[in-house]
């Protein structure tokens, strides 16, 4: 199995799992900054230039951070890496969208490429301000569904990878004060061995 990740790019999240996961996997850098994800090496794999990419063991590709979570917690259920109720799967899975598709796509994008959002160089700001906006209001989101829990069900789960990636571009990139279950569980995220392994990989520390 092969992650094409970008290093503190979203795909830090399933780089982690795999981490958890713990079999082997080989990491394959795509810098991002350098336009690797437009270059036919790349867009041959995924037409998407996007990371993560997970190139499979029977060479099929999987792309999108929910699906690729859902199929890595699914094809290793001794992990536990989503809860087997199905209430609880489908609120994990409920928490797991909304990282991705609303704080990170909505907020973040809007924050990291504001230039997708505006043909007007001079807009650029104010896309950055709703991008905040959206971040903090995802943020507070996430901080209710964590109060009384170490982890967003319970136990870590795949929801967990995807909030820890955006927690992290919050505080470490952005130096936003999380609100505090959020900055809580970010702490307890990087105290997984895992998270640690990978911090180091990616050369985030
Ligand atoms: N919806 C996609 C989002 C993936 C995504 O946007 N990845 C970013 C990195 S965080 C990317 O590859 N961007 C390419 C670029 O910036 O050109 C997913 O869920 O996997």
């Amino acid at each position: 199995m092969k992650l094409m990740y970008s290093p503190g790019a979203c795909s830090v999240g399933i780089h982690v799992l795999l981490e958890e996961i713990g079999k082997p996997y080989e990491a394959h850098l795509v810098n991002l900054r350098e336009g690797a994800q437009f270059k036919p090496e790349f867009t041959s794999v995924n037409p998407k230039s996007k990371v993560p990419t997970l190139v499979r063991d029977d060479g099929s590709v999987l792309t999108e951070y929910p699906a690729i979570a859902y199929w890595l917690a699914r094809t290793n259920p001794e992990k536990k890496l989503l809860p087997d109720d199905v209430e609880a799967q489908t609120r994990a899975i409920e928490a797991l969208d909304y990282c991705v598709s609303t704080l990170h796509m909505q907020g973040f994008s809007r924050l990291f490429r504001a230039s997708n959002y505006t043909p007007n160089p001079a807009d650029e700001e104010k896309v950055k301000e709703r991008g905040m906006e959206l971040a903090e209001k995802g943020f507070a989101v996430m901080d209710k569904a964590l109060a009384g829990k170490d982890y967003l069900a319970g136990s870590f789960s795949i929801a967990d990878s995807a909030l820890f990636y955006t927690e992290f571009w919050g505080a470490k990139r952005m130096n936003m004060t999380l609100p505090s279950n959020c900055a809580a569980h970010l702490d307890r995220m990087m105290a997984r061995p895992a998270v640690q392994r990978v911090v180091q990989q990616e050369g985030l520390a």
